[in-house]
C-alpha cells in the first residue's frame, strides 16, 4: 500500500467507527469537550431587560381578553429570555411572570413542587391564600408561597392588580421533579385580614414561638416592607455613623429569611433588597448560578457585560450565569429587589463569586 491508500484507509474506518458510535447510541467526548466542558460557564440566556411601561399594558389586555380559572390556573405572562428561544425561561432556573387579576376575580386553589414567591412594585387589593391563610399583598411586600403548599389568589376590590411571580420553574423542569395537584374549587378563604395568621406568629423580631412547627419551609408568609425598609435605611443612617452595616460603601442590602432557621427565606430562591445611595456604583460581581432584579424605586444604570441600560422603577432585568453585573444610582437613591438560584449552587457546592477591583 502506498502512503496515500494508507491514509485513504484509516479515514474510513474513522468514518465507520462514529457511524457505529451513532448507531450504538454513543458519544465522544472528544468531539464536544469545550461545550460540555467550558473553561467558564457559557449560559443560553443572555442579558435581557423587560420594562414595567411594556409588561402592565400587555398584561392589562391579557385581563380583558383572557379568562382566569381552571386548566390554565393564572393569568401569568413569562419574561422569556431571548437567549433561550421557545422556552418561557428567564434564566436556566428561574420563572418570573406578571401576574394580572381583574375586578372581583379569583385564582383558583393548587399545590405544586415549584417554589413560588410574589413581588409588589405597584398596588393593593389582592389576598394570596396560602394553606387557607389569607395575605395581604401590596407595594413593597413579598409575599412567599413554598413547595407543595397550596395556594389561590382573589381580588376582593373593584379595580385590576399585577405584580411579579418568581419560580423555580426550569429548575424543577430539568431535574424531572414537577409533581402538580388541583385543589377545591372553593376559595379556602375569602377572609381579608390585613395581618395573616402567618405574621402573627412569626413576625415578632428576634422571637421564635415555642411550637413545632408542621413543615421546614418558612411558616412566615410576607415579608412587609415596612420593615424591609425600616432595615435599609438604618444601615445607611449606621454607615454615616461610621458603624459596619453595609455590604460597600453607599449600599444597603437585606436578605430574606426563614426564621426557623435564619437561611433563605425560600429552598432553592434567594430573595433580597438592595438600596443605593444617590451617587453610589456597585462593585462589578460576577456569581455562578443566575439572577433576576427588580427596580423598586427610583432609576439607574445597569450594566452586565459589555451592556448598559438606564432603568426605572418596576423594570426588570436578568443577569445570566458568571455575566459581571454593576449598578449606579444616578438619579436620588435606587431601591432594587433581587432574587437569584444561589441557594441550589450553594447546596452543591458549585458556588463561586468574584468582585472585579474597580
Ligand atoms: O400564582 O400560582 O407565574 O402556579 C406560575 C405558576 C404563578 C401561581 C406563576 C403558578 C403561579
Ligand atoms: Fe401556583
Amino acid at each position: 500500500m502506498t502512503q496515500t491508500q494508507e491514509i485513504g484507509h484509516e479515514q474510513a474506518a474513522l468514518a465507520r467507527l462514529y457511524a457505529d458510535f451513532a448507531a450504538a447510541d454513543m458519544t465522544p467526548l472528544w468531539t464536544q469537550r469545550e461545550d460540555l466542558m467550558p473553561m467558564t460557564p457559557q449560559p443560553k440566556a443572555v442579558p435581557a431587560v423587560w420594562r414595567w411601561s411594556t409588561l402592565y399594558p400587555l398584561a392589562e389586555r391579557s385581563g380583558e381578553l383572557v379568562p382566569v380559572g381552571r386548566g390554565g390556573e393564572r393569568r401569568a405572562i413569562a419574561l422569556a429570555n431571548p437567549g433561550i428561544p421557545g422556552q418561557p425561561y428567564t434564566t436556566a432556573t428561574l420563572w418570573t411572570a406578571i401576574q394580572y387579576l381583574g375586578p372581583r376575580e379569583t385564582a383558583p386553589a393548587h399545590r405544586h413542587m415549584q417554589t413560588a414567591f410574589r413581588f409588589v412594585v405597584e398596588g393593593e387589593g389582592v389576598w394570596t391564600n396560602v394553606e387557607g391563610d389569607a395575605v395581604s399583598m401590596t407595594r413593597g411586600d413579598l409575599l412567599l408561597t413554598p413547595g407543595w403548599h397550596f395556594h389561590e389568589h382573589h381580588n376582593t376590590t373593584e379595580h385590576p392588580m399585577a405584580w411579579i411571580d418568581g419560580l423555580d420553574i426550569p429548575l424543577v423542569d430539568q431535574l424531572d421533579a414537577g409533581f402538580f395537584e388541583f385543589g377545591p374549587d372553593e376559595l379556602a378563604t375569602t377572609a381579608t385580614p390585613e395581618r395573616s395568621q402567618s405574621e402573627r406568629l412569626w413576625a415578632h423580631p428576634g422571637l421564635r414561638p415555642v411550637i413545632e412547627p408542621e413543615r421546614t419551609a418558612s411558616p412566615l408568609m410576607a415579608y412587609r416592607w415596612a420593615h424591609t425598609n425600616a432595615a435599609l435605611s438604618e444601615q445607611l443612617a449606621l454607615e454615616d455613623e461610621g458603624i459596619r452595616a453595609t455590604p460597600e460603601r453607599g449600599h444597603a442590602a437585606v436578605r430574606f429569611t426563614n426564621p426557623l432557621d435564619g437561611r433563605d427565606a425560600l429552598r432553592t430562591i434567594r430573595t433580597e433588597m438592595h438600596r443605593l445611595r444617590a451617587g453610589t456604583t456597585t462593585a462589578s460581581v460576577r456569581t455562578v448560578g443566575s439572577a433576576v432584579w427588580q427596580v423598586f424605586d427610583g432609576s439607574g444604570t445597569v450594566r452586565i457585560g459589555e451592556q448598559a441600560w438606564d432603568v426605572g422603577t418596576g423594570d426588570l432585568f436578568a443577569v445570566p450565569s458568571w455575566a459581571p453585573v454593576s449598578i449606579a444610582a444616578e438619579g436620588g437613591q435606587l431601591d432594587l429587589f433581587r432574587f437569584s438560584d444561589e441557594p441550589v449552587y450553594r447546596a452543591l457546592g458549585l458556588d463561586r463569586r468574584y468582585v472585579e477591583s474597580a
